[in-house]
């Protein structure tokens, strides 16, 4: 069934100028982009975005990394797209992540992990609405 799943290029990668690559990948991975946009994050927004994270010993760098530069946020769409998106990008730490995965291939350590991906299709919709109004996605 068609899922919809929330996904961000994190700052590092924004400034390493691999925006491009990381898009082609995504579309080549047989995603669909209904959203795309490139927005700096407020520490304060970076916290709310995380805040299931607030008890966590990372949370105040994450946050801090996290605002430090543009991301672009984007909203994708295939079956199964969480779960699929979620193995895609590899696992949390680079050098974890599987070959040939955006983590293994852009990411340079467990916090700069070139993207962000929704871990559930509730998370999804949240984080698909902290970033989008419906106006703003196609199809
Ligand atoms: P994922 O992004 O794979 O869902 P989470 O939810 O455990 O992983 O972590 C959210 C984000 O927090 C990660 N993308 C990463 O940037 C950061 N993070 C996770 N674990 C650590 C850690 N041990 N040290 C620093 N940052 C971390």
């Amino acid at each position: 069934m068609a899922e919809r799943t929330y996904t961000m290029i994190k700052p590092k990668s924004v400034a390493n100028n691999n925006i491009g690559n990381i898009v082609a990948r995504i579309q080549s991975g047989g995603y669909k982009i209904l959203g795309m946009k490139m927005v700096q994050l407020s520490k304060q927004d970076a916290e709310k975005f995380y805040a299931i994270h607030a008890e966590r010993p990372f949370y105040g760098e994450l946050t801090d990394f996290m605002s430090s530069g543009p991301i672009v946020a984007m909203v994708l769409e295939k079956d199964n797209c969480v779960a699929d998106y979620r193995e895609f990008i590899g696992a949390t730490n680079p050098a974890e992540a599987a070959e040939g995965t955006i983590r293994r291939d852009f990411g340079t350590d467990i916090q700069c992990n070139a993207v962000h991906a929704s871990d559930s299709l509730d998370n999804a919709a949240i984080e698909i609405g902290f970033f989008f109004s419906n106006r703003e996605l196609v199809g």
